[in-house]
């Protein structure tokens, strides 16, 4: 067995990743901030610790959790004609690694990709996520970057033609932004591509709340452990002491704004402790930790005016549940 130091310490070695950490907000400042925001609220990122990570693998293969399963028949079906319209020798830049199945659908359709570009705010999962694309793709340039992709990057790609520049975005994560700060962070991927580079993102549509609320309520309850795991990891990793058990999961649908809002509400009065300070929670009292925006295809094709981009082609499953589109920054 290889320790997970070990590895990191022989990829760092042979200067297989890039790392621009430092961009990286203080997620206990975030932490706190939301605490004491009325109301309170916890980002939403530090779901994904081993247990959040595993347990949303877990999510994505439930039978009410449409959203994976339709993008990748929407990517499966469609390579092809993306691959079509894309030019030769692209740099791919992935936001997220933890996508491997549809990066390895998007990698063999498109075979026009000359460097693969992972951004991952999980050093061991940017690591992993590589070191196994790498070993599949011989050929394929893997340049992995330790960083936050919430937060500005300076990837240093100017020498490159912005219409070799494709950043890939899938799984709906647009969806947890509210609607400015997509715009915004749209706007950032815009700049960082330039006039010409691309734009591959997932994005869930709006639909029946006979199919949406249950993929969030799921019967077996692996969204429920997925949303109380985010108090676990924030115990664990900044000294705090939420009882877990004492918070119920809420998956609501705000039809005014377009989404799936979840929440962990307190089921007692109760008092918690986060690095030294301490937090009333009053029964009955939610805390929010996530949105799950749902769009329109026009309402996404303004939100992408908005921030620069063209929407070049929109395509869905056969239900329409999901899109995958190709966005061109102007
Ligand atoms: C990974 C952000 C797209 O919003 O559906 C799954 C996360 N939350 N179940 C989503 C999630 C609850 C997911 N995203």
């Amino acid at each position: 067995m290889q320790l997970p130091e070990t590895k990191t310490h022989r990829v760092r070695e042979n200067g297989l990743y890039l790392d621009i950490g430092s961009n990286h907000h203080d997620p206990l400042e975030e932490v706190l901030d939301g605490m004491r925001h009325n109301p309170r609220y916890l980002p939403s990122k530090l779901f994904y610790d081993q247990t959040g990570s595993a347990l949303f693998d877990e999510i994505t293969s439930l039978d009410e959790y449409y959203l994976s399963r339709a993008e990748h028949d929407v990517l499966r079906d469609n390579v092809a004609e993306l691959a079509s319209v894309l030019p030769g020798n692209l740099v791919l830049i992935e936001y997220g690694s933890g996508s491997s199945v549809k990066t390895e659908i998007l990698l063999k359709g498109l075979r026009s990709v000359q460097t693969y570009v992972p951004i991952d705010i999980s050093r061991e999962h940017l690591i992993d996520a590589s070191e196994e694309i790498s070993s599949r793709f011989p050929e394929l340039i893997v340049l992995p970057v330790y960083a936050d992709y919430s937060a500005h990057i300076d990837l240093g790609l100017h020498d490159i033609d912005s219409n070799q520049l494709a950043v890939f975005f899938p799984g709906s994560t647009i969806g947890n932004f509210e609607k400015e700060d997509a715009i915004r962070f749209m706007a950032r991927i815009r700049s960082m591509v330039g006039g010409g580079g691309y734009l591959m993102i997932g994005v869930d549509l709006k639909k029946d709340l006979d199919i949406l609320l249950p993929a969030y309520n799921d019967a077996r309850g692996v969204t429920e452990a997925f949303n109380r795991n985010i108090l676990v990891h924030i115990n664990h990793r900044f000294s705090a002491n939420f009882d877990a058990a004492s918070f119920s999961h809420r998956a609501i649908y705000d039809e005014s704004e377009g989404r799936i809002e979840m929440y962990l509400e307190s089921t007692k009065d109760q008092v918690v402790a986060i690095n030294g300070q301490s937090f009333e929670i009053e029964q009955g009292e939610r805390i929010r930790t996530e949105y799950s925006h749902k769009y329109s295809i026009p309402e996404f094709k303004d939100l992408a005016d908005r921030a620069g981009f063209d929407v070049s082609r929109v395509w869905t499953d056969a239900e329409e549940l999901f899109s995958f589109q190709l966005l061109i920054a102007r």
